[in-house]
Formats: C-alpha cells, structure tokens, sequence
C-alpha cells in the first residue's frame, strides 16, 4: 500500500496539468522525448516523398517530371530535412527519454531546457516546410556552397529559408547537447562510476561533446552567410577578399563530426540492444569506451576530405587521407567487439535482432567505400558522382536508420507497455532491406559510370538508363517497408497486448519501472553496485516502487532527484528540477518572431524581438532558487545531503561552461576564417585597416580588468559597468576607427569579431544586473553562493573575448 500512496504523492508533484494547458506546459524528459520521436518521423516521411520525387524523376532519362527548379529544391529539401530535421532530433528524442530512466534519475538536469529545444524545433521545422510548400524552399543542396547560395545566384529567400530556419533548430541541438552531457555526469544512481555507466550513456556523452564543439561552426557559417545576403558583408565573395572555400572549412568542420553525431547514438543502441539478444554481456565495454573516444576526437580531423578537389596543397591532402583512413581502426574495434558479442552469446532471431543484422551488413560496406573515398586519386574521380550518393546513403542508412528501427521495435514496448501484434514487422524489415540494396548498390555502378550526383535528366545511351530504373523501383520498394513499419508501430500501440514489465529481460534501469512509465519515472531512487543491476536484483524494479531506495517520500513539492559526483558516482547532494511552465514556448515564439522577422527581410522589426527574450530569460532564471537557507535534508537511507541551492558544484554551472564552451568554439571558428582569408583569400592585405588607436583598446582593457576584479570582490553592479566600458570601446572603435564592413571582409571579419565581444559583454550586463537583483530580494548568502559563481564563469569570458579583441583589432593598424 506505501507503493500506492508513494506513487500518488509523487504522480502530485511530477504529472501535467490536464487538457491543452498541460500538454504546452509540460517539461516531463519522457513527453518532450516522445514528442521529438513523432516530429522526427513525421520529418522522416516528408524526406522520404522527397526521395520518391526523386527517384521518380530520375527513373527515365530525358524525364520532364517535375522539372530542374522544383527538382533543385526537392534534393535539397530531402537532404536537409533527413539530416537536420529527421537524424539529429530523433536521436535527441531516444536519448531524452532513455537517458534519465537509464541512469537511474528521475529526469534530465535543465527539463525547462529541453521543452525550450522541443518547441525550437518544432517551430523552425515547421517554418521550413511551409517555405516547401510555399515554392521557395532552399535549392542550392544542403550543404549550400556560396557562391550558388549568395545574393547573386540566388536572389530569392531560398537560402534564407534554410540559414535562419536551420539555426533556429539547431537551438534544439545545443540545448540537448548541454542536456545531455551535464545529465549523464551529475544525474546519475548512486554507486554508478563512471565504469558502471550502461554502455549507452558513454556513447551520449561523446555525442553530446561533439555536438558542442562540431555546431558552432555551422552555426557562424550560417550567421555570416546570412549576413552577407542580407546587408552584404562579403565575407565569401573572392571580389572583396572573401572566399567561398572558407563555407565549405566551416560547413565540414561540423558536416564530418555531424556524421559520428549522428552514427554514434546509433551506436550506442546496437551496443544496447545486441547482448540483450544475444543473451550475454557486452564484450569489451572498456575498447569500446576507448574507440568510441577515439572516434569523437578524430572526426574533427577529417573535414578537409569533403573537400578533396578544391585545390588543397599536397602535403594537407596526404594528412587528411591517412587521418580519414585510420577512423577505420575505432570503428572497426566497435564491429569486432559486437562480432565477439554475437559469438560469445546464444542470439535470438527476434526482431531488433534482425534489424540490427541489417545494420551490419549495409554499414560495413558503406564503411569499405568510406575507405575508398579516402583515397585522393580515387576521391578525383569519384567525386560527385553517384558514388557518393551511394557511400553516404550505405553509412547513414546502415549506420542510424536500421540502428532505429531496430531500437524502436526494442523500446517501444517500454513506451507503451504492449506487445507487438502481427508478424508484419519481419516483411518491413525484407521490403527495406532489398529495396535499399537495389536503389543504392546500384548507385555505385551509376557513379562509377560517370553520372553526376544532382542532374535532373540525363540522355539515353550513357549506360545509365537500366540502373537508374532498377533503383528507382528499389526506393519505391523501401518506401513500402517504411510504410508497413508505421503500420505494424500503430497496431502495436492500438492493439498490443499489456506485457510484464522487462520483456526482454534485459539488465539495464530504464526496465526497473513500470511501463508506460510514470512521470517520476522511479517512486525511489536504486543504488548499483555495477553495470547491469537487474542481474543482481531482478526484483529491483518493485522494491524502488514501495520506497526502499533514496529519496522515497515526496517533500515541499519538489521534484527531486540525486545529484552524484562525477567519477565515483558518490551522492553529492539533491537536485531540484523546475516544474511545468509557459515559459519554453514563450521563449520559442519570441525567438521565433526574431527568425521569421529576419526571413521577411524586416531588418529594424528583429531586434525589437530580443528584448523580449532577454526579458523572459530573466523571468526564467527568477523562478530558481531559494530565499532562504535550507540546510542538510535527508535523502534516505540515513544520508543527509545538502539540496542543490547550497551545493557548490551544480547542474547549472556545469551548463554554464559547457555554454560558453560552445560559444568559444564558434569566437575559435571566427578567429579561424579571419586567418584563413588573411592568408588565402585574393585581395588581402585589405586597403583600409581598423586605425591605429591607444585610447580605445586601452579603455576596454580597463573594463575588462574592473569587471574581472569586482566580479570577485562580488560587487555586481561595478562589474556591470566595467562591460559596459567593453561595449563603449568597441562600439567606438567600430564606429570612428573601423573601416565599413561592406568595404571588404577584412572589414567584415573585424566587425563580426567586435559583435561578438559587444554581444557577450551585453550578456554579462545582463547577467550581472540579475546577480545585483537577487541579492537585494535575498536569494544569496554564504552557503547559497550558486549564481554568483555562474555570473562570474559568464562575466570572466565576456572580459576576456572584450580585451583580446580590443587588441586583435587594432593590432594589423599598428604594424601596417
Ligand atoms: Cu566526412
């Protein structure tokens, strides 16, 4: 009876209010997981009419179908949607709602955060679908090389429609990077080292690492080319010192990475799912921790592959090619382990099962012409063509979309506690297996024939013609499977039988609960004492439900979980997550009203739009925290823990640096294309430079200092002024010292670089005026000391980007 009382107590506290209200108001990890889940399948289907378009108009040559404009942005449409729209958010999905339940916590660290990255999400999709609709979606293919993507060639808002709308979703993809890295290390059970984490979690934290230093790059190559259309700073435009090479640097310094971000969730399944079937234990968890490692660092050595033909010295292409060959090596540690796995057990053929057998087969082999292509004279010729198409489709499709689905047969009865209905899930898995091998082996033989990747028609005769109609039957073949899929996934929802809970009988938390799973997720928080807890206690699952673990009496309200320290897993102190709120969408739709002002081209209406987000931001960061002190609580099994508003370490602060390291790598990527035009770019020593001048950078080092020292000395309000006299220097050297950014994109670079330092110095204003006001309302003291140092962590970069770049600029007028 405890159980029941418990789950009422705590269903008070973490449930959503009823009706619509809740639904837009809700934060739970597992509503926002499922909901980025449905999105991205829905995103999914759209990609694939898209294909279908496709290969429609490519099964005959000399086809009028749809013709070159419309068949422009369909390619382009489809590329972007699958990749942006469909891969990232539907792992972000898995993750957010594995991920809380898998680690044993009752949520992820910021919920408000990932309601926030939902609704981004879904309202840039939506903005770019209906451009689709509309007849102006972008056209210029989804990695969008200037010049084709600028002004010139360009003219309409089709480029527009994917820089600002990309952007706007790529919100979610930072805010689910941050989400998940700071979950994964504070929010874990108590007793989970870092060597006891499930498998899964080690595969998040490297994505999400990625994520954070892979997105800014694309994130400052879209806001750079979105400014150059938009008010013609020329920063890729070879007549006035730009370079379009230096898109394609940014775009592959995420696109590469983009690729392990989207293999390794996947990955991460497959390491999951495939001891669970094979009825064994993961063999090698430590090679596979340490490849999958190695692959997260590698892969931001390997852009310049995508970039073979444009001219790179020789000495830069023979260390690319051995740097992309030798990514080989963790991947294949991950495939032998699996493969020893597989041996080592008694596998089942039950269904996950056999998609995972797909995902073999397709990856390896894209994995084989992945090494091919890293070959440059191979590279040269291939390049472009549909070889290529065919490569990345074997290593997207074998390596994430098989991966899912065979995740979505395994976990959805922990979504909806049912079982599967008909055996239609096996004929989906044939239709798509054949379909996709015909469609896109065949694309091989296409491109090694010669035909290009992107042509709407070609003519008879080119030897192309037979190939091309067998794969386009190919992808109406895979197109059925899909569709049979969501059939046999809506039956199993509507009709499914209700099984016991852990069907599989797996090993992992996230079956330690009933299923579908309460909004808590766990009535009482497990201790483990290693990697696959339900080995040990098979009855864990109940005894958390009647309590017996920690935290197991609701209290104030509060929605609580353990907070543990990173490496030993030690309980640290009780995190208290923020409820339901307004405030995610409120914040999305004033961000949205900034993008869709940009898009219309009403440059004076945007800004009008950030206040309000800087006001609802306030709002946000208001409602946490306490006013008073409160002390040790007690968190169960006779262990007192502070609560997180007097812990030193928390969620928010580990956020925090995450942010700003995200925000250092975009100023890192800014400081890279200014040294890559200075270097390569034709044009270059620019004709004008930013004067020569000792009052202004001296005037911002100054401000720098003060906010530095009295950010110390804990004195908000003069910390505030001295950014402020950041902001007051480098606008003044922008305006008296800097030549025009339209001159030339020395001048564009240097006014980028200043924005960026006047933007961060603005923030901490803001920041710092946050602390001053909280500490007045009573929010602070000596053991709730939290803010202040997170305000510091924010106010210490923004001096530190202020002085270097107060230096930076005037630097070249000096030695001129
Ligand atoms: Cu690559």
């Amino acid at each position: 009876m405890k159980a029941l009382r418990l789950h009422n107590e705590l269903t008070a506290i973490w449930r959503n209010e009823p009706g619509w209200r809740g639904h837009l108001r809700s934060v739970n990890h597992s509503d926002i997981g499922k909901r980025f889940i449905v999105a991205a399948f829905v995103f999914f289907a759209i990609g694939g009419v898209l294909a279908m378009l496709i290969r429609a108009q490519l099964a005959t040559p000399r086809s009028a179908f749809v013709g070159p404009d419309v068949y422009n942005q369909i390619f382009t449409m489809h590329g972007s949607i699958m990749m942006f729209l469909f891969a990232i958010p539907m792992f972000e999905g898995l993750t957010m709602y594995l991920l809380p339940k898998m680690l044993g916590s009752r949520d992820l660290a910021f919920p408000r955060l990932s309601a926030l990255g939902w609704w981004c999400y879904l309202f840039g999709g939506t903005i770019i679908v209906v451009a689709m609709l509309a007849g102006v979606a972008p056209n210029a293919g989804w990695f969008l090389y200037p010049p084709l993507s600028g002004r010139t060639f360009t003219p309409g808002i089709n480029s527009d429609v994917w820089l600002l709308g990309i952007t706007f979703v790529e919100i979610s993809a930072m805010s689910a990077a941050i989400e998940i890295a700071v979950s994964i290390l504070k929010l874990r059970a108590p007793g989970m080292r870092l060597d006891r984490m499930p498998i899964f979690a080690w595969y998040m934290l490297a994505t999400a690492g990625m994520m954070v230093f892979g997105f800014p790059p694309l994130i400052l190559g879209s806001i750079l080319l979105e400014i150059e259309r938009a008010f013609g700073w020329p920063f890729f435009d070879p007549a006035l010192g730009g370079s379009p090479l230096l898109w394609q640097h940014l775009f592959w310094l995420f696109g590469h990475p983009e690729v392990y971000i989207i293999f390794l969730p996947a990955a991460g399944a497959v390491s999951t799912i495939l001891p669970v079937m094979a009825r064994t234990r993961l063999l090698g968890y430590g090679a596979i921790v340490a490849a999958i490692m190695a692959l997260a660092f590698l892969s931001f050595g390997l852009w310049v592959h995508h970039m073979f033909t444009t001219g790179i010295p020789h000495m830069a292409l023979g260390f690319f090619s051995a740097a992309s060959a030798l990514v080989a090596i963790p991947t294949a540690v991950q495939i032998f382990a699996w493969l020893g796995t597989l041996w080592g057990g008694r596998p089942e053929m039950k269904l996950p099962m056999l998609y995972l057998i797909g995902f073999f087969v397709v990856f390896v082999l894209g994995g084989l012409t992945g090494v091919m292509l890293a070959m440059v004279p191979f590279d040269a010729q291939a390049h472009d063509t549909a070889f290529v198409t065919a490569h990345l489709h074997y290593v997207l499709v074998g390596g994430f979309v098989f991966p899912m689905l065979a995740a979505a047969y395994y976990w959805l009865p922990h979504i909806t506690g049912r079982q599967r209905v008909m055996r239609i899930g096996e004929a989906a898995f044939w239709l798509i297996f054949i379909g996709f091998n015909l469609t896109f082996f065949l694309m091989h033989l296409t491109g090694l024939l010669g035909m290009p990747r992107r042509i709407d028609t070609y003519p008879e005769g080119m030897g192309w013609t037979a190939l091309n109609l067998l794969s386009s039957v190919g992808g109406f073949v895979q197109a059925f499977g899909f569709a049979l899929f969501l059939v046999d996934v809506v039956l199993q929802i509507r009709l499914g039988r209700r099984h016991a809970r852990d069907p599989w009988q797996a090993h992992t938390l996230e079956w330690a609960m009933p299923t579908p799973a309460p909004a808590y997720n766990f009535a009482s928080i497990a201790t483990v004492a290693d990697r696959e807890p339900l080995v040990t206690a098979p009855d864990l699952g109940v005894r958390l439900a009647r309590g017996e673990g920690m935290l197991g009496a609701a209290r104030n309200g509060w929605r609580e979980t353990i907070a543990v320290d990173m490496t030993t897993g030690v309980p640290e102190h009780i995190a208290i997550l923020p409820g339901n709120s307004w405030l995610p969408i409120a914040t999305a739709a004033a961000l949205g009203g900034f993008f869709l002002a940009m898009l219309a081209g009403l440059y004076p209406v945007a800004p009008a739009f950030l206040p309000v987000v800087a006001w609802l931001g306030w709002r946000w960061a208001w409602t946490n925290g306490s006013r008073h002190d409160v002390g040790m609580v007690d968190a169960g099994h006779d262990r007192r823990l502070p609560t997180a508003f007097e812990a030193r370490q928390t969620t928010g602060w580990w956020g925090s640096i995450l942010a700003i390291g995200a925000s250092a790598t975009l100023f890192a990527s800014l400081l890279f294309g200014y040294g890559f035009l200075w270097t390569v770019a034709p044009g270059w020593p620019p004709p004008a430079l930013v004067a020569p001048s000792l009052l202004l950078p001296l005037l911002a080092l100054a401000g720098a200092g003060c906010a530095v020292v009295m950010a110390r000395r804990d004195n908000a309000m003069i910390a505030a002024v001295g950014q402020g006299v950041i902001v007051l220097a480098l606008v003044m050297l922008l305006v008296v010292a800097a030549p025009a950014p339209t001159s030339h994109a020395y001048a564009a670079a240097s006014a980028a670089i200043a924005a960026y330092a006047i933007f961060h110095a603005v923030l901490a204003v803001l920041i710092l005026a946050f602390v001053f006001a909280r500490e007045r309302a009573g929010f602070h003291s000596a053991s709730r000391s939290g803010e202040r140092r997170i305000a510091r962590l924010w106010s210490d970069h923004a001096a530190g980007a202020g002085a270097f770049c107060a230096v930076l600029l005037v630097v070249p007028g000096w030695l001129a």
